[in-house]
């Protein structure tokens, strides 16, 4: 378990605000799917908030972030406002893409969000290339790839951890091992269900750490980022943890995980632990979580009425946004 004391309490309060902030807006998606307010699929991060909060801390926006399927919660950790998010998925013009993307092509560039991605693994390449612009133009920035478990069983795991390697690249791969692909156990899919130790063979650090304790994903990133900021190269980190939603808003969620496995993730929960955790050890006071609490309520509420509220795109500009309009 990771040391809780080694940090502040602003800081504990900013990451447990930040997992909080996806928690409640995934919980807005699911519903608005369920209502017929999203078009298209929704795979939600419910359970892995702990990952992306963590790693995110250390980033600036000129850092790049390329992520899947399951990326709400990379673009909201990177800095996109849930407003943004929630409009987005709903097709409204006010969303991060215009309206135009939807789940799986959440763009902010300004934030340095390079996108969620419905293609299983190009992001550990994109990753791999922001390291490489970031060596070639000599930035100090950094690219990080989050993927799955399935993803790290793709060629482009091989090509890009690779290349970063050789080249000392500024990268940090982020595995969020949740057990399974959509239905299929990492244990079938796989000889070797331990990713970190992956790394050895490509002649990189790789870190194991427990994907729902926050704190522990938080230090593990400070070393990753401080390492590739100072050049040293790239690492691979794998958080271990699980989605307790169903693959895909809408699936079925039987069959090839048992009830009581996944009961005994929720009782693991990143969020509830890690508020209890702090309450304990007396680093918060209950006013203080209860505070943010109600902001984030609050916020996610009116992100909801925000995105509702905001227009479709205009039909007459269906061809826009196809090529870059930087010189137009
Ligand atoms: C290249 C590619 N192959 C297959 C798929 C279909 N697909 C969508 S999500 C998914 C599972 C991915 O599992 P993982 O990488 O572990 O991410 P998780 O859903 O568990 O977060 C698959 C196989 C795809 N989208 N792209
Ligand atoms: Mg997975």
């Amino acid at each position: 378990m990771s040391n809780i004391t080694a940090l502040g309490k602003e800081q504990h309060l900013a990451l447990y605000r930040q997992m909080l902030e996806i928690r409640r807006t995934e919980e807005q998606l699911a519903k608005s799917h369920q209502a017929g307010l999203i078009p298209g699929a929704c795979h939600t991060y419910v359970g892995e908030e702990a990952i992306a909060t963590g790693v995110c801390a250390h980033l600036t926006h000129q850092d790049a972030v390329f992520s899947t399927h399951r990326g709400h919660g990379h673009a909201l950790a990177k800095g996109v406002p849930p407003r943004e998010v929630i409009a987005e998925l709903f097709g409204r013009v006010t969303g991060c893409s215009r309206g135009r993307g939807g789940s799986m092509h959440l763009f902010s560039p300004e934030v340095g969000m390079m996108g969620t991605s419905g293609i299983v693994g190009p992001c550990i390449l994109q990753a791999t290339g922001a390291g490489y612009t970031s060596k070639l133009l000599n930035t100090g920035n950094v690219g990080v790839a989050f993927f799955g478990d399935g993803a790290s069983n793709n060629g482009a795991f091989h090509e890009g951890l690779n290349l970063a390697a050789i080249y000392d690249l500024p990268v940090i791969f982020v595995c969020e091992n949740n057990m399974y692909a959509t239905e299929v156990a990492f244990s079938y899919a796989t000889r070797n269900t331990e990713v970190a130790e992956r790394a050895r063979s490509y002649g990189m650090p790789g870190v194991a750490v427990d994907g729902n304790d926050v704190v522990a994903v938080y230090e593990a990133a400070a070393e990753a980022v401080k390492r590739a900021r100072a050049g040293h190269g790239p690492t691979l980190i794998e958080g271990k943890t699980y989605r307790t939603r169903a693959h895909v808003e809408g699936m079925r969620d039987g069959g090839y995980r048992t009830q009581e496995e996944i009961d005994s993730w929720k009782a693991r929960d990143p969020i509830t632990t890690y508020r209890a955790r702090l309450l304990e050890a007396g680093l918060v006071a209950e006013a203080e979580v209860n505070a943010v609490d109600e902001a984030v309520r609050v916020l996610v509420e009116e992100a909801l009425e925000f995105a509702k509220n905001s227009p479709y795109p205009d039909p007459a500009t269906v061809s826009r946004y196809i090529f870059s309009e930087a010189s137009a």
